[in-house]
């Protein structure tokens, strides 16, 4: 493994974002998502599905009764899902992101007094999980692969480290390690503990940045053994459940593999090369994966990634950045199967693709990461909630068509409506939590390089070349391609390599230093300048922003005759508010450049670039025919009105395309 391209991500801690297009999206998570969720998880949301999340953990406290009415469960005392804990963990995460970059004494003591709670919930081993702890105990650690134990486990491990990494508060740090602990005596290689994994994972990443902070090689160590040990025959998840049913571990021994493609079970992660099952799944075991591989410096699992990577970019993405094809399983399908309007596309799975993207960064700088970063961020997580941060989506679809969606089954999971909040609300605090700290996604340094990956008007402050330097980065991103970005070094001059990703859309860019044209060294989409940097030092990189008619590979057959709108990173689409009813009869036709017309207009949907030209529709068709003779000569002239995508439905409800006829 080549260590000498690896590189670390900063910490949100130390990159302050001010940025035109993600401090308004930022300050919408703080000042309204982050208090609207906290209501949500302790019931006050009217109108809204209950969650009974914070009610778990003060009945597993012992704080509250169990038999106030909360519907069928509430004799047995827990509320909701087995993972419903899990929604807690990852506001407290997302808080922790806002309070880094915005101290708010109120947003703190009340994050503190949740984990008050939460803490008093923990057993004195250390184990911390209300659906076992309210159920019976004597239950724990025997469904790792439906239960979500160590799920929950996995979010709380991120959640106490994110509070920790904004605040310096170790309650939650020491109560997680307290049961990373409990975890570790209960599974692991050694004989009498439990030879299993996560069901859904999580936990490989959580315990990796656990370490980051610990550095306990015991903690590594069990992040590694829940990679190294999935997959493995006879499958763990078969002899649990034979146990489960009395039986012998050995009853186990036959299952196939093929009942575990959906854990990503049905192989050792090394040997996996196709992403396979739930999506969201899916992508947290890569994105710990590539944490394992570079901790330890695995070529066997780099190899791995690597070939999941591709697999999933070259194969499986859509233009969005969502993935996870199907609303079965909420999983991948097969190669080149991107259905538009059946499409699943959680936004969980974008988010955790974005995970996925930065590991793989810090692996090896190469633009592609980035690109796919970027795509993600921009288009499939962001479309996940509303403009005004109070209803979400969980599957972002390419296309949408409101009678589908009410009268066909397979298109029911299809909504073009935002809603408040889920039964299953995994999507609403994920999106909250990684825009939270968006600043840990923008630069990462190496030995003898700092790299940006992201164009994030932000100031970043880290050590390189033996000396303190913050970096200014400012930039009209989306919207504009200029990004000027200035070097402060304290104490003279630092030397060492700085480069930044080529964003993959662009095909002409300049480079000035100091308003001069600059000599930069390009390897894998990066371009790179090696300099003794000065206070003072200005880049200024100008990025060449068309709008781009994009098609897909051949092999994705419903788009086949189509095309897709995008202008930098962002992916755009047209709706019925501004195109009408029947998108599919409409044709893009090509127009040419110059009678593009390219508008940012402030006063729609929050600020957008907006993008028309004259297209083409199918005229008029008697309703009564259902086949006719075709002809060129069917088509009028029609003004196409395209938004960005993360943008729809947000007005009156509607139909919604990304990819229409050529
Ligand atoms: O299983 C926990 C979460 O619920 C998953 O990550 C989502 O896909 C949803 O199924
Ligand atoms: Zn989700």
């Amino acid at each position: 493994m080549n260590t000498t391209e690896h590189s670390e991500f900063l910490s949100f801690k130390n990159v302050h974002i001010h940025d035109t297009f993600w401090t308004p999206l930022m300050e919408r998570v703080r000042t309204k998502v982050i208090p609207y969720q906290w209501e949500a998880l302790n019931d006050h949301v009217p109108g809204a599905e209950p969650s009974g999340c914070m009610r778990n953990f003060k009945i597993a406290a012992q704080l509250a009764r169990p038999e106030l009415d909360y519907g069928e469960d509430s004799s047995a005392g827990h509320y909701g899902f087995v993972f419903q804990d899990s929604d807690a963990a990852k506001w407290i995460e997302a808080a922790a992101g806002a309070l880094a970059w915005h101290p708010d004494e109120a947003l703190e003591q009340t994050v503190d007094g949740a984990i008050d709670i939460i803490c008093n919930a923990q057993q004195s081993d250390g184990y911390l999980n209300t659906y076992y702890i309210i159920k019976g105990l004597e239950g724990r650690f025997t469904n790792l692969k439906d239960n979500h134990e160590l799920y929950c486990f996995g979010h709380f491990v991120e959640a106490a480290t994110a509070y920790y990494e904004a605040t310096g508060k170790r309650k939650l740090l020491d109560a997680m390690i307290r049961y990373t602990d409990c975890v570790d005596r209960h599974i692991g290689p050694e004989e009498g503990k439990l030879h299993g994994y996560p069901g859904h994972e999580i936990a490989e990443m959580a315990l990796a940045r656990l370490y980051g902070i610990t550095k306990d090689e015991k903690h590594l160590k069990l992040a590694k053994y829940f990679i190294d040990e999935r997959g493995k025959r006879p499958y763990f998840f078969a002899q649990e459940e034979c146990r489960r049913n009395g039986g012998t571990e050995s009853d186990g021994m036959d299952k196939s593999g093929d009942h575990y493609h959906y854990h990503q079970a049905h192989k050792p992660v090394r040997e996996q090369s196709a992403a396979v099952g739930h999506a969201v799944r899916a992508v947290y075991l890569y994105s710990g994966t590539a944490d394992i591989a570079r901790l330890t410096g695995d070529d066997a699992l780099l190899e791995a990634c690597r070939r999941l990577w591709d697999n999933i970019v070259k194969r499986q993405m859509y233009i969005t950045g969502a993935v996870g094809q199907s609303v079965h399983g909420e999983a991948f399908t097969f190669d080149y199967d991107l259905p538009n309007d059946t499409a699943y596309g959680e936004t969980c799975a974008s988010i955790g693709l974005a995970f996925f993207a930065r590991r793989m960064a810090s692996l090896a700088p190469r633009a592609v990461y980035g690109d796919t970063l970027e795509r993600a961020l921009f288009n499939g997580i962001i479309s996940g909630m509303s403009l005004d941060g109070m209803s979400f989506f969980y599957v972002n679809p390419l296309e949408a068509l409101p009678e589908s969606c009410g009268k066909d089954q397979s298109r029911r999971h299809v909504k073009f409506e935002r809603q408040k909040w889920f039964a299953c609300a995994c999507c609403p605090p994920n999106v909250a939590r990684i825009i939270a700290s968006l600043g840990s996604y923008v630069h990462s340094v190496g030995d003898d390089c700092v790299y940006t990956h992201l164009f994030v008007g932000s100031e970043a402050k880290f050590v390189a070349g033996g000396k303190n330097v913050s970096l200014k980065l400012e930039t009209g991103y989306p919207w504009r391609g200029h990004v000027d970005i200035s070097f402060t070094v304290d104490g003279g001059e630092a030397e060492f390599r700085y480069g930044f990703r080529i964003p993959g859309w662009c095909a002409s860019h300049t480079v000035a230093l100091n308003g001069d044209n600059a000599l930069c060294t390009e390897k894998d989409g990066f371009a790179y300048i090696k300099r003794e940097w000065r206070s003072g030092d200005r880049l200024t990189l100008v990025f060449d922003m068309p709008v781009t008619f994009i098609e897909a590979n051949p092999h994705v057959r419903e788009n086949a005759g189509k095309m897709a709108l995008m202008r930098g990173p962002l992916v755009y689409c047209l709706e019925e508010a501004d195109n009408g009813k029947e998108l599919f009869r409409l044709r893009a036709g090509f127009p040419a450049h110059h009678s593009i017309k390219v508008q940012y207009e402030k006063d729609l949907l929050g600020g957008v670039t907006s993008v028309s030209f004259m297209g083409r529709k199918l005229k008029g068709w008697n309703k009564d025919d259902l086949y006719r003779a075709a002809s060129e000569a069917a088509y009028e002239e029609k003004d196409l009105r395209w938004i960005p995508y993360y943008a729809w439905a947000n007005r009156d409800p509607g139909e919604m395309a990304v990819w229409i006829n050529k």
